[in-house]
C-alpha cells in the first residue's frame, strides 16, 4: 500500500485570525510549486477554532491543496455544552481532520483514554478523519518503556470506532514535545512499528497497511527527512515549526 505522507501543522493556541490569514498567504506563495500539488504529500494546518473560518475562505479562494484540521472536538453532537465545538460545526467549515487526545489535552485537561475515543467517534461520525495522538511521558518511559502507553491509548480509542473508520495515528512522546529534544528517528520508528503491529491485531492487515502513523515532537526542517525515511513513519505533526511559513514549507519539501 502506498501511504501518502501527511505533514500536519498544529498551531496550538497561537495566531489570531489576522495573523492566520497572513501565514496562509505566505504559505500559499512558498508552496505554489511544491510537491503537494502533485499528490506526493498531503499538507494540513490545524489552527485555533477562531481562525478556521478565515483559513477556510482563503483556501477555497486560492484553490490551495492545503487541507484544514481542528485541534479538538466535543464528543457530543449538539446541545447544552458551553464552550464546546461539535464535529458537525467543523465539518461545515471544510475541516478534513481533527486532533484528538493531544498530550496537551490529555495532561492539561485530564482527558481520559475513554473521552479521547468518544471524540474520535464523534469526529468520524461527522465525516472527519480523527488524528489520534498517543505518547508516553518521561516517567512512563522509565517505568513501562516507550511503547506500552501509546499502544494502550491507541487500543482504547480504536475500540470506539466502527470497523470501516479511517483514522490517522500521531505518535508524540511527551518528553519530546516543544522541548527541542526530539526522539531519534530509530526511537520513533520502533514505536511506530509497534503501533502498526497492534493495528494488525485490532483491525486486520488492510487497516494496518493503510493507516498513516505520524511522528510529532520538536520536528524541524533539519530532522524531518530522517523520520520520513523510516518505513513505518508516514508524516509528521509539527508544532512550533509550523508557525513560520519558510520553515514549514521547507518541512513540506523534505528530501
Ligand atoms: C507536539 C508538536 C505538535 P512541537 O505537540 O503537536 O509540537 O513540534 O512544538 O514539539
Amino acid at each position: 500500500v502506498n501511504r501518502i505522507p501527511l505533514i500536519a501543522g498544529n498551531w496550538k493556541m497561537n495566531l489570531d485570525h489576522l495573523q492566520a490569514i497572513a501565514l496562509v498567504q505566505k504559505l500559499s506563495w512558498s508552496l505554489k510549486d511544491a510537491r503537494h500539488n502533485f499528490g506526493e504529500v498531503e499538507v494540513a494546518v490545524f489552527p485555533p477554532f477562531t481562525d478556521l473560518r478565515s483559513v477556510q475562505t482563503l483556501l477555497a479562494a486560492d484553490k490551495l491543496a492545503l487541507k484544514l484540521g481542528a485541534q479538538d472536538v466535543s464528543p457530543q453532537q449538539a446541545g447544552a455544552y458551553t464552550g464546546d465545538i461539535s464535529a458537525e460545526m467543523l465539518a461545515k467549515l471544510d475541516s478534513a481532520y481533527v486532533l484528538v487526545g493531544h498530550s496537551e489535552r490529555r495532561h492539561g485537561h485530564s482527558e481520559s483514554d475513554e473521552l479521547v475515543g468518544e471524540k474520535a467517534r464523534a469526529a468520524q461520525a461527522a465525516g472527519l478523519v480523527p488524528v489520534i495522538c498517543v505518547g508516553e511521558t518521561a516517567e512512563d518511559l522509565e517505568t513501562h518503556g516507550a511503547a506500552a502507553i501509546p499502544l494502550a491509548q491507541l487500543a482504547a480509542a480504536v475500540a470506539k470506532l466502527p470497523a470501516d473508520a479511517e483514522f490517522v495515528v500521531a505518535y508524540e512522546p511527551v518528553w519530546a514535545i516543544g522541548s527541542g529534544e526530539p526522539a531519534t528517528s530509530e526511537q520513533a520508528e520502533e514505536v511506530a512499528r509497534a503501533l502498526r503491529e497492534s493495528l494488525r491485531d485490532l483491525r486486520g492487515d488492510d487497516v494496518a497497511a493503510a493507516t498513516r502513523v505520524l511522528y510529532g515532537g520538536s520536528v524541524t526542517s533539519q530532522n524531518i527527512a530522517s523520520y520520513l525515511r523510516q518505513p513505518n513513519i508516514d508524516g509528521a505533526l509539527v508544532g512550533g515549526a509550523s508557525l513560520k511559513a519558510d520553515e514549514f514549507s521547507r518541512i513540506v519539501q523534505f528530501k
